[in-house]
C-alpha cells in the first residue's frame, strides 16, 4: 500500500487534533475531539500525563485511537496526595460539589479536607447534603455542616431520588461551569448524575447490588454533558482518604479563608499559628471566632505534610 503524504503543514494538522479527557481509566484515557468523536488515548511520556477535563494535543493512530502529545495550560488541577501516591481528581473545574448524605454518616476529616484542596487550588466550592427525604438523620447532618454553612459554603439539600427537585436546586448553580462531584462512598453522586443525565446510566449502588459487586459502585472517573445548563459534570469514585501532602504550609492557610483576617496580626511573618506568642489566629480561636475543630484540622493537615518533609 503506498500512503501519499500530503504537504506538510496539512499533514501535521491533519494528525494532531485537539480534544478534551472525559474519561480516565488508569493509564489509558477517553478523548473528545471538537466533530464529536470519542478516541482512546495512551498518554506519550510523563509530561503527557492527563486527568479528565484536561484539554490535549493527540496525534491520531488509526481511525479511533490517539496518542496524548501534551496537556494543554490547566487553569487548576484537583488532586489528594497521601505517603505512597497521588491522584489527580479532575483539572480545569470551576466548581467542586462535595456530595454528603444523611445516611450512611460522612466524615467531617474528609469533607473539610475536600474544602481546604478545593481552597488552595482557587477553585470554588459548595456541599450539597443528599438524601433529604431520609429524615431521620437531617437534622444531625444540617448540625454537622452548620460550621461550614457559616463560613459562607453553600449548602444545597436535596434527594437526588426527586429529579425535577436536583432539576430546580442545582441547574442555576452549575451553569455555564465545569463542576466535578466528589465524596465519600455511597452519598449519591451518581444517583444525582443521573438525576441530571439520564443518558449517563451510571452504576449507582442500587444496581451494584443486584450485581453483588464490592463497596464501591463508581470506578472511574467520568465527565458528561448538562445541555440544559452548559454544564459539565464529573462522576468520580467515592474517596477515603485524603492526603494533602502536596501543599505547601500557605497552601494549607489558603484553605482557611476564616484564618486571613487574623494572620495579619500574627507577630511572625512565618508563624505556623500553632504555638507562637502574638499569633493572631490563636487569639481569634480564643475568643471563639474561629472553631476548634478547623483549627484542629488545620494542625493535622500541617503536622502530616512537615512529617512527610522530614526524612
Ligand atoms: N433515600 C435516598 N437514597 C439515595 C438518594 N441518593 C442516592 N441514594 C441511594 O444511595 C445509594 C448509593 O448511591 P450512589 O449514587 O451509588 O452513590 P455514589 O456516591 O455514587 O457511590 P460510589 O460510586 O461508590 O462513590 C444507592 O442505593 C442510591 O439509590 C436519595 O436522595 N435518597
Ligand atoms: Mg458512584
Ligand atoms: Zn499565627
Amino acid at each position: 500500500m503506498t500512503a501519499t503524504r500530503r504537504p506538510s503543514s496539512a499533514s501535521a494538522s491533519c494528525n494532531t487534533a485537539e480534544g478534551r479527557v472525559v474519561a480516565a481509566h488508569g493509564r489509558h484515557y477517553e478523548v473528545e475531539l471538537a466533530d464529536g468523536r470519542h478516541l482512546k488515548c495512551f498518554p506519550r511520556g510523563k509530561k503527557a500525563l492527563a486527568t479528565v477535563g484536561d484539554r490535549v494535543r493527540i496525534s491520531l493512530q488509526g481511525a479511533d485511537e490517539g496518542a496524548i502529545e501534551q496537556v494543554l495550560e490547566r487553569s487548576n488541577l484537583l488532586y489528594r496526595s497521601d505517603d505512597m501516591r497521588s491522584k489527580q481528581f479532575a483539572a480545569n473545574v470551576d466548581l467542586l460539589l462535595v456530595v454528603v448524605a444523611t445516611e450512611p454518616a460522612f466524615s467531617d476529616d474528609l469533607t473539610g479536607r475536600a474544602l481546604v484542596a478545593a481552597g488552595s487550588a482557587g477553585i470554588d466550592a459548595a456541599l450539597i447534603l443528599n438524601k433529604a427525604d431520609l429524615a431521620a438523620g437531617l437534622d444531625a447532618a444540617r448540625a454537622r455542616l452548620a460550621g461550614l454553612a457559616a463560613l459562607g459554603v453553600p449548602v444545597i439539600e436535596l434527594s437526588a431520588l426527586d429529579p425535577a427537585q436536583v432539576h430546580a436546586r442545582l441547574l442555576p448553580l452549575i451553569r455555564g461551569r465545569t463542576c466535578l462531584l466528589l465524596g465519600q462512598s455511597g452519598m449519591g453522586k451518581s444517583t444525582l448524575l443521573n438525576a441530571l443525565v439520564p443518558e449517563a446510566q451510571a452504576a449507582t449502588r442500587a444496581h451494584s447490588q443486584a450485581l453483588g459487586t464490592g463497596r464501591h459502585t463508581t470506578t472511574s472517573t467520568r465527565l458528561y454533558r448538562v445541555p440544559e445548563a452548559d454544564a459539565d459534570l464529573i462522576d468520580s469514585p467515592g474517596f477515603q482518604a485524603f492526603g494533602l501532602n502536596h501543599l505547601s504550609a500557605h497552601e494549607i492557610e489558603q484553605g482557611f479563608p476564616e484564618f486571613k483576617q487574623a494572620i495579619e496580626h500574627c507577630r511572625y511573618y512565618n508563624c505556623t499559628h500553632r504555638h507562637e506568642p502574638g499569633c493572631g489566629v490563636l487569639a481569634a480561636l480564643q475568643r471563639g471566632e474561629i472553631s476548634p475543630e478547623r483549627h484542629a484540622l488545620y494542625q493535622r493537615i500541617l503536622a502530616e505534610n512537615e512529617s512527610k518533609n522530614r526524612y
